[in-house]
């Protein structure tokens, strides 16, 4: 490279991935080979539209890419439609609300506070500006989901969407419960699988595949591919609109779903992203990546037993999947920004996160996230992860202590030279 400037900027990150141990739980090591695969002429091509209707010539190439992602998302989840043109899981939902709802319309999501995401309607948030939207979360003392709740809620708000998913929920989710809640008021079941989706799609946790109308996910996550997202639906279904075309025939929710990505929400398609996509795909259908899945739960469970033995809250009493979210509150005084910085200088990468019923600010917080899709991607098992609680507990136990944090932080490049980034490098 010939920026001087650009490339050492990239020689800082990458040394920063390499010698630091990532526990951002939405974070993950793409392969080299979808690393690659973003990065080439595929860049330079207009194509919006879908295969075989665009509104650019020379698309014939990237047809069969785009076709190539899609036929391998299908496979991997056993799904009947999928859209792998959205940019990112924030605009797959996005899209997905200009298609199924109008202004004003009442959407029913998981609290922000309590592990949902921004797009689900938050405050903040296009969702939430543009949309009524109103919230179930967790009970206090458990840190669960009570699905009875849910059910009150949805009778009361009468929502015309209804949404599962969250950032920091270690729980798995009823979608057959959430599916029964919706029929009874007339709702559209999406499923937001951002974070777990590579373990559902090897039969790790529940499927939504069977009990939701659509599913949006980003592609980077537990699915270890190029940052973006996706929609899919199990069965492409009628509009429940009645709506129909000149000649009368339904409208299938795949056209209204595709008319919220382009042109509704996004121009043209990012050609080289889908690329990686696909090559992502590919990999995730892989037993290797099923061995892989595994082994990210069985270090999240890990971690959580030591965490948990060592006196720490976890909210909802465990992992069944590849995150944890600390309430800090339980046995420390420290709040979650101050152990967001002293586990960076020890380079141990983790987010300060809400919890459930926080008296924090976001930017403050009672809690700290961590996941182990990156670790698991490097190579560490759970020994490992054990050790990493002790080096973790050491340095929450005596935040200030600089010389502490110091040798820690010897320790953690010390490891992680063991667990090479990509071995090419
Ligand atoms: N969902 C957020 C996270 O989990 O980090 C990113 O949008």
């Amino acid at each position: 490279m010939h920026d001087i400037q650009l490339h050492n900027l990239l020689e800082r990150e990458t040394a920063r991935q390499i010698n630091g141990v990532e526990l951002i739980a939405s974070e993950n090591y793409a392969s080299k080979e979808v690393i690659d695969a973003m990065a080439n002429v595929l860049n330079n091509k207009y194509a919006e539209g879908y295969p075989g209707k665009r509104y650019y010539g020379g698309c014939e190439i990237v047809d069969e890419i785009e076709n190539l992602a899609i036929d391998r998302l299908n496979q991997l989840f056993g799904t009947e439609y999928a859209n792998v043109q959205p940019h990112s899981g924030a605009q797959a939902n996005a899209a997905i609300f200009l298609a199924t709802l109008q202004a004003g319309d009442t959407v029913l999501g998981f609290d922000l506070s309590h592990g949902g995401h921004l797009s689900h309607g938050s405050a903040v948030n296009y969702s939430g500006k543009i949309y009524d939207a109103q919230f179930y979360g967790v009970e206090e003392e458990t840190g669960l989901i009570d699905m009875d709740k849910v059910a009150k809620k949805a009778e009361i708000a009468r929502p015309k969407l209804i949404i599962c998913g969250a950032s920091a929920y270690s729980q798995d989710w009823d979608y057959k419960r959430f599916r029964e809640i919706a029929d009874s008021v007339g709702a559209l079941l999406l499923a937001d699988i951002s974070h777990p989706a590579g373990l559902i799609a090897k039969g790790l946790l529940n499927n939504p595949v069977e009990h939701c109308h659509i599913i949006s996910t980003t592609t980077h996550k537990t699915l270890r591919g190029p940052r973006g997202g996706v929609i899919m639906m199990g069965k492409n279904i009628d509009n429940p609109w009645g709506r129909s075309t000149k000649k009368g025939n339904p409208i299938k929710m795949s056209s209204i779903l595709n008319s919220g990505v382009f042109p509704g929400m996004q121009g043209g398609p990012l050609e080289h992203i889908i690329a990686a996509k696909a090559v992502a795909f590919n990999e995730a259908l892989t037993d290797d990546f099923g061995i892989y899945a595994k082994q990210v739960i069985a270090n999240s469970t890990a971690m959580a037993d030591a965490f948990t033995a060592a006196g720490y809250k976890i909210v909802s009493g465990g992992t069944v999947n590849h995150l944890m979210l600390l309430d800090l509150r339980h046995n420390l005084t420290l709040n979650g920004k101050q152990a967001d910085a002293a586990l960076g200088a020890a380079h141990i990468t983790v987010n300060k996160n809400m919890v459930p019923y926080d008296d924090k600010s976001p930017f403050v917080t009672s809690g700290i996230r961590l996941g182990t899709p990156a670790i698991t991607s490097r190579g560490l098992r759970e020994d490992d992860c054990i050790e990493l609680v002790s080096w973790i507990d050491a340095i929450l136990k005596d935040f200030e202590n600089e010389s502490l944090i110091k040798d820690i932080g010897k320790k953690v490049e010390a490891k992680m030279s063991q667990f090479p980034l990509y071995p090419s490098i």
